[in-house]
């Protein structure tokens, strides 16, 4: 064999259980960022590496950790996922075995999980590409856009309209930043702990638009300290979308299966799996 061939070593769910629990132990350690967790912005790396993916050419999607290189790195929808990037840096130093693709899917799924989320399967096998594999600018969702862009984009990627409503309960989680999207504050009083209040604060908070420089959000009446972007306020002017919304207010353990169903379909889209099983992870807290 020729010299410079990198060993194949082929790695097992308890070698990926490691991974995920050095992640999960770094999360509890770097407690002094945002809202107390980096797990928001884990979630929405995973997102915006997957959301990429076009059904019709193939390209985009979590095969390629492509984020890394500008120009995809500069794309207005990936300002401050730098953040997460440099957090799962040193967990790639720590295990250089696994891929960019690979790891930055696993931080969301541990990032859901430890926010006591739902079981995320997951299985390996998304290797990383060079630059050229990165994806044109504008195949993320618009905030400041409604029902007719949602649909164009999660179409596009192979979503269906209840598929759409549950993805978006991910904003039960973090928060805008002025520095990033220009937008400001959380949607949720609890942004580091996945519930279905997304969907329950949506319909039954008075919503009213801020006044204030920035772009056009809305804020609630009552403390003024939540928002909603109009991209999600359209879910509830939508007849159809609003359907969901009102099922998963009502049922938290209807949105957590349909939620952890979708999760895995949006973080497999593109991929070229050789593996079919997919495995369920440990938390720590389940380990202890
Ligand atoms: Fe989102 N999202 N998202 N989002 N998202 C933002 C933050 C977070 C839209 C816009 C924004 C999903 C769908 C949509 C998360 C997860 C997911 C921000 C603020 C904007 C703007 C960024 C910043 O300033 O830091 C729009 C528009 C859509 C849509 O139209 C559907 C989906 C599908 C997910 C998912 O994970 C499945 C998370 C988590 C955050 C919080 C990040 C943080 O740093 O905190």
């Amino acid at each position: 064999a020729s010299g410079s061939a990198p060993t194949l070593v082929n790695h097992n769910k308890a070698d990926y259980q490691k991974v995920y629990n050095a992640i999960a132990a770094r999360l509890e350690e770097k407690d002094d960022y945002d809202d107390g967790s980096y797990g928001p912005v884990l979630v929405r790396l995973a997102w915006h590496a997957s959301g990429t993916y076009d059904k019709e050419t193939g390209t985009g999607g979590s095969n390629g950790a492509t984020m890394r290189f500008a120009p995809e790195s500069d794309h207005g929808a990936n300002a401050g996922l730098k953040h997460a990037r440099d957090f799962l840096e040193p967990i790639k130093q720590q295990f250089p075995w696994i891929s960019y693709s690979d790891l930055w899917i696993l931080g969301g799924v541990c990032a859901i999980q430890e926010m006591l989320g739902p079981k995320i399967p997951y299985r390996p096998g998304r290797a990383d590409r060079d630059m050229s594999a990165c994806t044109p600018d504008g195949r993320l969702p618009d905030a400041s856009k409604t029902q007719d862009h949602l649909r164009d984009i999660f179409y596009r990627m192979g979503f269906n309209d209840q598929e759409i409503v549950a993805l978006a309960g991910a904003h039960a989680l973090g928060r805008c930043h002025t520095d990033r999207s220009g937008y400001d504050g959380p949607w949720t009083f609890s942004p580091t702990v996945l519930t279905n209040d997304y969907y329950k604060l949506l319909l039954n908070e008075k919503w009213q638009w801020r006044k204030w420089d920035g772009p056009k959000q809305l804020e609630d009446k009552t403390t003024k300290s939540l928002m909603m972007l109009p991209a999600d306020y359209a879910l509830i002017q939508d007849k159809t979308f609003k359907e969901w919304v009102v099922k998963y207010a009502n049922d938290n353990d209807l949105f957590f299966r349909d939620f952890a169903n979708v999760i895995v379909k949006l973080f497999e889209l593109g991929v070229p799996f050789k593996q079919t099983e997919r495995w369920e992870f440990k938390t720590l807290n389940e380990q202890e």
